[in-house]
């Protein structure tokens, strides 16, 4: 793609029609600097994305940061979103939190605003609060789902 821009990128350059209506939207996942940012620590699914710095911690650590980031912690809300998360945690070798837990209410899992998942993708057997401490949730590598303790140390996962 760098070859189809000018020298400094600038509107006009070869194959930019000037266009900033409808086009702009449809190029935005070929763009270069998406491209860039989001290798390989991003995904982008519809107007979404999720993104890890390669920072681990606990879940009030991750949930804090992401805030900080502008962002919260990633919050998939259908299996096109979650396969994005899986890949990230493929990709690292590393789970993540989502920013879903069931602090509040044992066994009512929900997102960070309080209100009740419409989505999940539970590994069989799962949510079990193995030994009564576990209120947040951890994503596997095949892309299901463990409630896990929030005192874990795991990698960061934001959306935005
Ligand atoms: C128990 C039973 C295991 C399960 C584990 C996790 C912990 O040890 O089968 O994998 O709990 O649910 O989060
Ligand atoms: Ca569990």
């Amino acid at each position: 793609p760098k070859g189809d821009r000018g020298p400094t990128g600038e509107k006009g350059a070869k194959g930019d029609t000037g266009d900033r209506g409808e086009c702009q939207q449809n190029n935005l996942e070929l763009s270069p600097y998406f491209l860039a940012l989001t290798f390989p620590n991003g995904k982008i699914v519809g107007d979404k994305i999720f993104m890890t710095s390669g920072y681990e911690g606990n879940f009030d650590d991750l949930k804090k940061k992401c805030m900080q980031a502008g962002g919260q912690l990633a919050s998939p809300r259908n299996n096109e979103e979650n396969a994005a998360v899986q890949q990230i945690v493929f990709t690292h070798d590393k789970s993540v939190f989502l920013g879903i837990n069931d602090i509040q209410t044992e066994g009512k899992f929900t997102y960070l605003d309080g209100k009740p998942i419409v989505y999940s993708n539970w590994q069989p057997g799962e949510p079990n609060n193995d030994k009564g401490i576990e209120d947040c949730v951890q994503v596997f590598s095949t892309g299901k789902w463990n409630d896990k303790s929030c005192d874990e140390r795991l990698l960061i996962l934001c959306e935005f």
